[in-house]
This record gives C-alpha cells, sequence and structure tokens, in this order.
C-alpha cells in the first residue's frame, strides 16, 4: 500500500481509520474523501482531504488516477435505518457506487477494503454461533447491498483478479465520531446518555443480543487483512469477525460499575428491532481466526471502562 484513498472518510470509521492509516503510511500518502459531512480538524490538518459523491463515478475515477491510488478502503455508505427510509437512495450509493470504486480500481490496478457487516445475514440465517457460509436472504435494502457487495467483490476477484478483501463487521462502538444512522447505534448513544444524563431510553428491546466490537479492534482488523498475504484467504471477501455477544442490559451493567445509579429504559422503534431480530446473535469467526491471525483486543470490560474514560476527555476538552 503505497497511495491510499478512504472513501466515507468523514464517517464513524472513515474518521478513524484515515488517521490510522495516515500514522502507518505516512500522512501524505492517505487520501481522505468525504461527502457533505465536513472534515474536521484533525482529518484536514494530517493530510491531504476531498470531497468526492461516489455515485459520480467520473470524478472518483479521475481521484484514483490523478493521485496514483493503489489502494482505496471503500467507507461510503447509507446504514441501515437510514437506508430504510431512502432505499432507492441506499441502493445508489451502496450498491452503484461500489461498481464505480470496483470499475475505477480496475482500470488502475487498485487493491479494495469492503466492509461488509452482520446486515448481510436475514431472518432466516442461524442467529446463533453464524457460520461463515451460510443462508443470507436479508430483508433490508442495507442487507441487500452489503450482501451485492461482497458477491461484486468476489466477481471482480476471480473475473478480473483484482484484490479485492472485506470483513462482516458487527455494530461497531467508538468515542470519536457518532454513529450515521444504523441499527447498532444505541451501543454509543448509551455512553454519550449515560455521562449527561445518568440514564439512556433505549431503542432496541431488552434481551436484544447482537455482535458489537470496539473501534481499535475494527481498525486493526482491516489493516491485518489487507496486509495479509493472500495465499491463505478462501473467504477473502466477507470474513465474519466479532469481540463480543451482548444485549442492551449488559452494556448497562456494566456502565453501572463506572457510574452508579445509571438506569436504562425502553422505547422499541418497531423498525430497529425488527432489524436487529433479523440480524445474528454471534458470529462464528473462526475463518478469519484461521486465514489471517484475527484476534479481538476489547471485552464488554475493557470497551466500557475505555470508552468512558476517552468519551468523558472528549466531554471536558468540548466544554474547556
Ligand atoms: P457512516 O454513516 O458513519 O459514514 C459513511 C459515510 O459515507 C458518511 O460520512 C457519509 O458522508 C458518506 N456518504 C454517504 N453518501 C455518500 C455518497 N453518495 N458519496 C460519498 N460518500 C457518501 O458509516 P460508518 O459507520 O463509518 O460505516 C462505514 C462502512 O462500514 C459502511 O459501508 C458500513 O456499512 C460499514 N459498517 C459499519 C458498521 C458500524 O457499526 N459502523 C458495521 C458494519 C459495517
Ligand atoms: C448498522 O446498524 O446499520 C451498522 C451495521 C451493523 O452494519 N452499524
Amino acid at each position: 500500500m503505497q497511495k491510499i484513498l478512504v472513501t466515507g472518510a468523514t464517517g464513524q470509521i472513515g474518521s478513524e481509520l484515515t488517521l490510522a492509516l495516515r500514522e502507518r503510511y505516512g500522512a501524505e500518502n492517505v487520501f481522505a474523501a468525504g461527502h457533505r459531512r465536513p472534515a474536521d480538524e484533525s482529518l484536514t490538518g494530517s493530510g491531504p482531504c476531498c470531497s468526492v459523491d461516489v455515485r459520480d463515478a467520473a470524478t472518483l475515477t479521475a481521484l484514483v488516477a490523478d493521485h496514483q491510488v493503489d489502494t482505496i478502503f471503500h467507507l461510503a455508505s447509507l446504514l441501515s435505518a437510514v437506508a430504510e427510509d431512502g432505499p432507492q437512495l441506499a441502493w445508489d450509493v451502496n450498491a452503484n457506487g461500489l461498481v464505480h470504486v470496483l470499475e475505477a480500481a480496475r482500470m488502475h490496478g487498485c487493491a479494495v477494503f469492503f466492509p461488509s457487516s452482520i446486515g448481510a445475514f436475514g431472518p432466516s440465517t442461524p442467529r446463533d454461533n453464524t457460520p461463515q457460509i451460510t443462508i443470507q436472504r436479508p430483508n433490508t435494502m442495507y442487507g441487500i447491498t452489503k450482501l451485492t457487495g461482497e458477491l461484486l467483490c468476489d466477481y471482480y476477484h476471480q473475473r478480473f483478479a483484482l484484490d479485492t478483501r472485506g470483513l462482516r463487521y458487527p455494530g461497531l462502538i467508538s468515542h470519536r465520531t457518532l454513529p450515521g444512522g444504523g441499527t447498532t447505534d444505541y451501543a454509543v448513544h448509551i455512553f454519550h446518555a449515560a455521562l449527561k444524563e445518568g440514564h439512556y431510553d433505549c431503542f432496541l428491546d431488552a434481551g436484544t443480543r447482537l455482535d458489537m466490537m470496539y473501534m481499535p479492534d475494527a481498525l486493526r482488523a482491516a489493516m491485518q487483512l489487507m496486509e495479509a498475504d493472500s495465499g491463505p484467504l478462501r473467504h477473502r471477501n466477507s470474513f465474519n469477525v466479532t469481540a463480543m455477544s451482548i444485549a442492551p442490559e449488559d452494556i448497562a451493567a456494566e456502565i453501572e460499575k463506572h457510574i452508579p445509579g445509571f438506569t436504562i429504559s425502553y422505547a422499541v422503534d418497531p423498525v430497529r428491532q425488527a432489524i436487529a431480530d433479523s440480524w445474528p446473535k454471534h458470529m462464528d469467526d473462526s475463518a478469519a481466526r484461521r486465514e489471517w491471525g484475527w484476534q479481538p483486543g476489547y471485552d464488554l470490560a475493557a470497551m466500557v471502562e475505555d470508552m468512558l474514560t476517552k468519551l468523558r476527555t472528549r466531554m471536558t476538552e468540548r466544554h474547556a
């Protein structure tokens, strides 16, 4: 990886992955492409930035050519809840946008990282110990675009020998940038509410167990997969990866150890609850462990402790 382009660079993952890539590969070699959401000082001040709409194939391709990009981390997307609000737009951004990225990569010989999701599974998928290869009949537009993305990346690898690689991320928990409108967003909002109000009203019901991961593990997984020797990668575009399988009350109980008196209540959003009920509770990520050495670093207790410490510091700095 010499010249890297990150699409969706101002989002929850992109705002952190861009900085991690700049630290590892040199700030001037990592191009951050945002869209609408303005890039903050940490992105604009640490390396090259631009704005690109991934639906605009010509501009995207010119960007890749002009900057001699050899690797694209393609993060631009609409998340699950937002995609249900506008399924046509979600198809355009998530599916057509990916085709534009793959075509630019094909023309200019780039490797591509594509993040799939637990959303690529559906109600007929086994929810416990979800296998690497299993039934995938997602019934959300987000899930349909994620499964399409996995297949497109497989196709471009087999047909054009493109070095495409990807992960099926679980819900990601982080403190730098708020999540962009997904079903697992509650697992970030709960920390903000805990520190501000000592109480959180959760839009998913108690007992809604889902796979989750702390952002440092998600960043490491992406970079580790892209650096891995390609020989052993049999499932290159859709590795199940997870770090913890948790329900809202589990996070609440762990937060309560640090903020005594913290309480949680439930005001269930039926749309997001139905989406969550169609996703795995716990994925089998043994293929990732076997093929490229995946190993999560944070469990629930370590994640909660670090989240509260970092978010507290961030909130204090903001009010200073
Ligand atoms: P996000 O919503 O925080 O960021 C996505 C970014 O895409 C936003 O900054 C937005 O400005 C940008 N975008 C939207 N439309 C665009 C367009 N037309 N052209 C260019 N950019 C556009 O999302 P995220 O959480 O950072 O997710 C990044 C990727 O990881 C997505 O593909 C998502 O599906 C996947 N993923 C995320 C999670 C998670 O929990 N965060 C879990 C599984 C998979
Ligand atoms: C969402 O909830 O849409 C994302 C995801 C798990 O893909 N966080």
